[in-house]
């Protein structure tokens, strides 16, 4: 693993429609990110947090069902320029969110440096609406379709290229909330999925064996984007959009030990860490537990 890292906080909330997970970013610092990280000896710049320019009223749809598109598609545009500069210098980016319409900028700054980027999408949802499926009009929805080039041209098209990942690169952890176009996407394009009901029936580590086992072979980088709301909101509460019945803590801290023993991952993205929902900033402490568990730490 890269011991050189980045880290770049996006307070963006205007991929949906709750404030509060702009202080995602403060959240998880607060909760010792960097300490940990030096702990475990890497070298750590912390960059700070990108400016994300609000719109004049929020919440009026504009064109295509999308909610705030110049705001996040210019956010993104910023943090897309950033995490290309990052691994231009050979460092390891690792993003924190905000919502999860951050990983337009990210996969779009990270896929430029790779044939076939793999993504870990862990989350609750399939993240690939379209202006056309979403049933709300939130562009946190939409991350997964718009990297697959899906979805409006100012979001699919950033940094003049597209698409940024290909399908069978894709492996989704933690489904249990698909709307049915996001359904009719999978089948479609035929995305790997391990919903609960694998996680339930194969237990996390066949999960993540095979996940792994997956993309080693196909892929020369692989992108971990972590969306709290995949967890049991008993154990991340501090989200927007929970949803029942997720993976606990531990099977969380199992899969991040995995992927550190694999040593695959190339980048990562820890998003809709919400503080204003949280109970006591729990959510941000779990995810720097996990962070620990991603990069190294020994429990012995
Ligand atoms: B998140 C939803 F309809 N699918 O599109 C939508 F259920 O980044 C939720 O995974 C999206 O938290 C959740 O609005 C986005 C809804
Ligand atoms: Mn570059
Ligand atoms: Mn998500
Ligand atoms: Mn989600």
């Amino acid at each position: 693993m890269n011991r050189n890292m980045s880290i770049i906080g996006v307070p963006m909330d205007l991929g949906q429609s709750r404030r509060g997970v702009d202080m995602g970013p403060s959240a998880i610092r607060y909760a010792g990110v960097v300490e940990k990280l030096e702990r475990l000896q890497f070298d750590v710049n912390d960059l700070g947090d990108i400016t994300i320019n609000r719109p004049d009223s929020k919440n009026d749809k504009q064109e295509g069902n999308l909610r705030n598109l110049p705001q996040v598609a210019e956010g993104n545009q910023k943090l897309a320029e950033m995490v290309d500069q990052e691994i231009e210098k050979d460092r390891f980016p690792l993003v924190l969110g905000g919502d999860h319409s951050i990983a337009i900028g990210s996969l779009a700054g990270i896929s430029k440096h790779y044939e076939n980027l793999g993504v870990i999408w862990y989350d609750a949802h399939g993240d690939l609406n379209s202006g056309e499926t979403s049933p709300s009009g939130n562009i946190h929805g939409m991350p997964l379709a718009v990297s697959l080039g899906i979805g409006h041209e100012k979001l699919t098209n950033m940094l003049d290229y597209q698409p940024k990942i290909k399908p069978e690169n894709i492996v989704i952890v933690g489904a249990r909330s698909l709307d049915p176009g996001e359904k009719d996407l999978i089948k479609e394009k035929g995305i790997k999925v391990y919903s609960m009901h694998e996680i339930d029936r194969m237990g996390m580590t066949k999960v993540m064996a095979e996940t792994i086992d997956y993309l080693k072979d196909r892929t020369d980088g692989v992108h971990l984007s972590l969306d709290f709301d995949g967890l049991d909101p008993s154990e991340a509460p501090g989200v927007g959009t929970p949803v029942l019945g997720g993976m606990t803590y531990r099977e969380s801290h199992l899969a991040m030990e995995m992927l550190a023993e694999s040593d695959i991952l190339t980048s990562a993205e820890f998003v809709e860490v919400n503080p204003i929902l949280d109970d006591k900033n729990k959510t941000a402490t779990v995810a720097v537990g996990l962070m620990g568990s991603l990069f190294g730490e020994k429990l012995k």
